[in-house]
């Protein structure tokens, strides 16, 4: 019998950009990590290349640490390196880290290209200390130039969204997220839809208006969050 696309945990499945510079910064990172620590693993390639970078370190000094995976792909490599895991319902992270689609001057990010951003999130608020790993390419003058601001809602709320949104400050157009080889939209690990939201301008405010819709489970602004940059390359 075959599997296919059957994930190994140890390979990123597509092309890593600038992962030279990535695999520098991820092995600074690692440098952070202290016997019996919990740490929170963030979702995306940079994430992954930081995990392994912690791995290769608490390895070769005998090290040991447990790990909070923000997505099924991060839990999969957690396990392919044998390394511990636990939840945010049993454990609280020491520090975090994470990757990021685009950080501004005010340290405001977008974050969820690849659909983890609830659980991304939900580990940004859980952490007393966060690292957040990008190389130059994401740092912008102006938030969403290059990418849309996601945003996660539950299935049901879906036509409510067409009209609540209608008239929303900046915004000029949604899209439903498609696509990850499948037909039909894009299910996140909670079951719910992507909405990708493309503004000419985001205003301060935007998260906390979209937060106040009933159907919306989460935002990939992350506005007012403390964390310690760090920059590949
Ligand atoms: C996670 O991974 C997401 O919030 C973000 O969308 C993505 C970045 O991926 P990469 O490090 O591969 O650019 O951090």
């Amino acid at each position: 019998m075959q599997w296919k696309n059957r994930p190994d945990g140890l390979t990123w499945p597509g092309v890593i950009k600038n992962e030279e510079a990535k695999r520098e910064a991820a092995a600074q990172l690692a440098t952070e990590l202290r016997d019996g620590q919990t740490v929170g693993i963030g979702s995306g390639s940079t994430s992954f290349l930081t995990l392994q970078a912690l791995a290769a370190r608490a390895e070769k000094e005998g090290l040991s640490f447990t790990a909070i995976p923000t997505s099924i792909e991060v839990a999969n490599a957690c396990a392919a390196l044998g390394l511990r895991t636990a939840t945010l319902n049993e454990a609280r992270p020491d520090w975090c880290f994470d990757g990021a689609d685009e950080v501004d001057d005010h340290k405001r990010l977008i974050k969820g290209r690849g659909g983890a951003l609830y659980q991304e999130k939900l580990m940004m608020a859980a952490a007393p200390k966060a690292f957040i790993v990008v190389d130059q390419s994401k740092i912008v003058s102006r938030l969403g130039v290059n990418f849309p601001a996601p945003v996660e809602i539950d299935p049901a709320a879906l036509s409510l969204m067409y009209e609540k949104l209608e008239g929303f400050p900046g915004l000029e157009e949604v899209t439903l997220r498609t696509g990850g080889g499948k037909d039909g939209p894009v299910i996140t690990e909670r079951g719910n839809l992507i909405i990708d939201l493309r503004f000419s301008e985001i205003a301060e405010d935007a998260h906390a208006r979209l937060k106040q819709m009933s159907g919306v489970v989460e935002t990939g602004l992350f506005f007012g969050y403390d964390f310690e940059l760090v920059l590949a390359g």
